[in-house]
């Protein structure tokens, strides 16, 4: 192997293509070769609507869980590029709260704006098997396979990313009497059209954004109710009528669904908004996190470098339960191509400090009380992050809106994608929709762009 450096992406999601167009920007003299491995025929990760659920056309796990009518749960200003704005790409103003397939063209438009085609640095259709690290050799075995030819290959690199996202291995729990039950059960995974459940009595099993948005969906598309059972704590919003919370579902019986506090009531599908699994099955177990779903996984530098193993080499990108999403992103994919690059001041730090520094971040996480400071905490994390980088993305201005947006859910739970706000990139103020989400069944661009005032 060559001095020059490798390194393995894995996923072309928003993630992996941020750590791409990142290497594809810097210097030559020390821009590393970099090859990004993506198990879609296309890149956007999570982005990317399917029809299918389970397994692909391959036999693989399906990546996808987005449905019909899925429209941002956040303002499009909280995850504005500095660099590359809405305004920037939509040369028009547009609401704040935009259906998949806008802000699918929107990540879409910020890989595709520069000179060079990052497509060219990925395999499609191939998936990672195994990732091994070589203590002696200090680098990695990668062995991947292209599902198209069905032919397994092998590459050493000197660095690995993963970035294969968070929300593709659903959590399926077990309740007694749920293989009697009469009707349809699904995880929000494989939710595709809430028209599926017209005229139907909704038990859905969980209590967070799948949660809140599936009972939401199945309601304006025409369910007659709906019940969400919480474990720890309920949503508390005020809800429109047709949907009310009860405590923990305890069994089945047939179709009827009996609860925590001793109510009961008879449903016709059960959709399980239980959560999703960390799932990295591919890398050797030393270098396999270990965290679940959390504001700062444990062992991990920066929240994105493995201490535990894998020399200071191996990564893993957007791994935090998430407020911020693309702009933190973007801002570790900086950090990590900096530091692979060798071109961060003051690193690379020794393992007792990188430890200590992650520590540090694991126990301001356990202060965590509720929503409002794990958004502030997110914003000192990425404004930590980006001032060791030069980058801007206005974390803190960024997290006020933040907490307007979760005061809005509390207010109406209905009306809050209803609200505008303002860029605090270019201060444009996002116009409002002229009929309300509630009452807007076109989820196309086109009908959004038309129904904004
Ligand atoms: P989350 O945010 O991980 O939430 C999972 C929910 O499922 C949460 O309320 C859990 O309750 C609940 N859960 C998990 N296991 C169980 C069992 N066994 N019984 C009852 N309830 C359970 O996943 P989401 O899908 O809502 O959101 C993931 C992302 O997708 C999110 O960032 C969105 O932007 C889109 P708990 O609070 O742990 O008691």
């Amino acid at each position: 192997m060559s001095d020059r450096k490798r390194v393995c992406i894995i996923g072309a999601g928003p993630c992996g293509m941020a750590a791409l167009r990142n290497f594809s920007q810097s210097a030559l003299d020390v821009r590393p070769e970099v090859v990004c491995y993506e198990k879609q025929n296309t890149w956007g990760g999570l982005w990317n609507f399917t029809w299918l659920t389970g397994t692909d056309e391959y036999g693989e796990p399906c990546h996808g869980g987005q449905y019909k009518h899925l429209w941002s749960n956040g303002p499009k200003e909280c995850l504005e590029f500095p660099d590359y704005t809405f305004d920037d790409h939509f040369r028009c103003p547009i609401p704040s709260f935009p259906p998949r397939a806008v802000l699918r063209e929107y990540l879409e438009g910020r890989w595709t704006n520069g000179d060079d085609d990052l497509r060219k640095y990925i395999k499609f259709n191939t998936v990672v098997r195994n990732v091994v690290y070589n203590d002696a050799s200090q680098n990695f075995t990668v062995v991947s396979t292209d599902l198209k030819a069905g032919v397994s290959s092998t590459e050493v690199f000197s660095h690995v990313i993963v970035a294969v996202g968070i929300f593709n291995v659903p959590n399926k729990p077990h309740f007694d009497g749920i293989d009697t039950f009469e009707g349809r059960i699904m995880h929000s995974h494989d939710f595709r059209d809430a028209k599926e459940f017209k005229g139907q009595r909704v038990l859905v099993v969980g209590a967070s954004y799948s949660a809140e948005d599936l009972a939401m969906q199945c309601l304006k598309f025409g369910a007659k109710s709906a019940i969400c059972t919480w474990r720890t704590k309920p949503m508390g919003f005020k809800w429109p009528k047709g949907i009310e919370e009860r405590p923990l579902l305890l069994r089945l019986d047939s179709n009827t669904a009996y609860f925590k506090d001793g109510s009961s009531a008879k449903v016709d599908a059960i959709l399980l908004c239980t959560g999703y699994r960390y799932a990295f099955p591919f890398l050797e177990d030393r270098l396999r996190l270990q965290s679940g779903l959390t504001m700062y996984p444990d062992d991990l530098y920066k929240a994105t470098l493995w201490l535990r193993s894998g020399g200071g080499r191996l990564f893993y990108m957007g791994l935090q339960d998430q407020y911020f999403s693309y702009t933190m992103f973007e801002t570790e994919a900086i950090w990590t191509c900096r530091y692979i690059m060798g071109t961060i001041p003051g690193e690379p730090k020794s393992q007792a400090e990188m430890r200590a520094d992650a520590e540090n971040w694991v126990a301001r996480r356990k202060e965590l009380k509720g929503p409002h400071d794990d958004i502030d905490f997110q914003a000192d994390f990425i404004a930590d992050l980006s001032a060791a980088v030069g980058y801007k993305p206005e974390a803190k201005k960024v997290a006020d809106m933040f907490h307007k947006w979760e005061h809005d859910k509390d207010a109406d739970i209905v009306s809050y994608r209803d609200q505008s706000f303002q860029s605090v990139f270019t201060g444009t103020v996002a116009p409002t929709l002229k009929s309300t989400w509630w009452r807007a069944f076109d989820d196309s661009k086109e009908a959004f762009v038309k129904n904004s005032e």
